[in-house]
């Protein structure tokens, strides 16, 4: 954010409708009870809550459903709500924090993201941080869960083309996407990342060669091209050790200290232009770990140095 907005707008997406496990409907109000606003006006920026959105004013669409896409209704009137949402948050200049909900949510704030951006001739990439790659469609998948297909989606993949409506479709390049940190996907989704020739630093390269040397190499491809990120954060990239409150956990996920110094990178890179926060689910987490976790992941992308923190409350003191 160096050089651009401190203004950042808070948009909640309660919506579980597209992951396998109910309760990330919950996401946006523990990110908010552990203290996502209060965290970001510390570092001195200008935050503005817009509270959740709401899909009681979409017109029920009457497209075919997908014969492979769970619960198409429902997200699809989420998408369609949000998609608007988030290429007004963008025009308005502040950077958007989309709090969810699963990560079907992410087809919804891209495009709208996406639109904003082309129609401003500038590139938009596109960082996915998660466990899973989610380059599913209803022709692949093996669970029709439509949070599995967000980054398919998103790069304009067929098979839920009628998803938007009259919303016009905004697709980034399959060239624009960098999965990070995966180290779980399906055997014909896995097949498609490679016909597509997407990025990928999976979580053997990052044991290999460490996230300093990988993120580096996305930020220079997108400083090469001027363009700007747009960075989809799923908290099961976290090794489940750190990040419980997940309904699809996979053994192996990245450390509390390789996902931070991935934030601070993205932060000294000044890129970064958007931001989802997906998966969280409070029904799975234990004693608000993963929410607080989150929030501490999100200060670090927006500028919290390691070292400025304050020491937890449950230390030890000194006998008076
Ligand atoms: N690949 C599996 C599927 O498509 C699992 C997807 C799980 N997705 C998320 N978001 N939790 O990353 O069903
Ligand atoms: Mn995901
Ligand atoms: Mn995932
Ligand atoms: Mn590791």
């Amino acid at each position: 954010m160096t050089g651009s907005s401190r203004r950042i707008a808070l948009l909640g997406i309660p919506i579980d409708m597209g992951a396998s496990q109910r309760g990330t409907l919950m996401g946006p109000a523990a990110l908010r009870t552990a203290g996502i606003k209060p965290v970001l006006e510390n570092l001195g920026i200008d935050v503005l809550d817009h509270g959740d959105i709401s899909i009681a004013q979409v017109v029920p669409a009457t497209d075919p459903i997908p014969a492979k896409a769970n619960n198409y209704r429902d997200i699809q009137a989420w998408i369609r709500a949000l998609s608007p949402r988030a290429y007004d948050l963008t025009t308005s200049g502040a950077i958007p924090i989309f709090l969810g909900g699963d990560h079907s949510l992410s087809m919804g704030s891209i495009n709208g993201v996406a639109r904003y951006w082309h129609e401003r001739e500038r590139e938009l990439f596109v960082l996915w941080l998660d466990a899973h790659a989610d380059y599913n469609t209803p022709l692949t998948t093996m669970t029709a869960n439509m949070h599995g297909m967000s980054a398919a989606f998103a790069c304009g993949e067929p098979g839920l083309d009628g998803l938007l409506g009259d919303e016009p479709r905004a697709s980034i390049s399959p060239a624009h996407l960098d999965l990070f940190g995966i180290h779980s996907i399906d055997p014909l989704e896995k097949k498609l990342v490679q016909d597509r020739r997407i990025a990928v630093a999976d979580m053997r390269a990052i044991d290999e060669f460490g996230v300093s040397v990988l993120i580096h190499r996305v930020i220079e491809r997108v400083r090469a091209r001027n363009g700007v990120l747009h960075v989809s954060f799923d908290l099961d990239v976290l090794d489940p050790g750190i990040a419980p409150g997940v309904g699809t956990t996979v053994p192996g996920g990245a450390t509390y200290r390789e996902a931070h110094l991935v934030m601070e990178l993205l932060y000294d890179s000044g890129l970064v232009r958007s931001v989802d926060i997906v998966e969280l689910n409070p029904f799975l987490d234990e004693r608000g770990r993963t929410a607080r976790v989150a929030v501490e992941l999100i200060a670090s992308l927006f500028g919290q140095q390691i070292t400025d923190r304050p020491t937890p409350s449950n230390a030890l003191e000194p006998d008076r």
